[in-house]
């Protein structure tokens, strides 16, 4: 009877730690180090469109939040970023960017990209 409830226990603790590795496995992909909070506001992002600087390598997490009553969005031209979602008027949206290559890059509004854009400065 003892052996049945080791190896019940055995198991239990088995199964727990394969449910762990899978949700740490699931919640996995690259950790933002830093937090950027992106206003579009008046056709504009933080009312100037500044720089984004970041080191190569590096992950952030870009908070897009629309305070405008038109739809906007966030792309950065030549870089896949891993969202492109519309975000509506009081809405918003999280996009993780993890920087590449040194160099600039585009950073615009596709459904305002004359007057949305700035630029994302990736750093050695
Ligand atoms: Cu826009």
């Amino acid at each position: 009877m003892n052996r049945i409830l080791l190896l019940a226990a055995i198991l239990g603790i088995g199964a727990t730690i394969a449910y762990l590795t899978l949700a740490l496995i699931l919640a996995g992909g690259p950790r933002p180090e830093r937090t950027l909070g992106l206003y579009a506001e008046d056709l504009r992002f933080n009312s100037t469109n500044p720089p984004i600087t970041v080191k190569a390598g590096e992950t952030i997490r870009l908070i897009l939040i629309n305070k405008d009553t038109v739809v906007h969005n966030f792309k950065v031209r030549g870089l896949i970023v891993n969202s492109k979602q519309i975000v509506r008027e009081g809405e918003k949206d999280e996009i993780i960017l993890t920087a590449g290559k040194p160099g600039e890059y585009t950073y615009i509004c596709t459904n305002h990209p004359v007057i949305m854009d700035g630029m994302l400065v990736v750093q050695r």
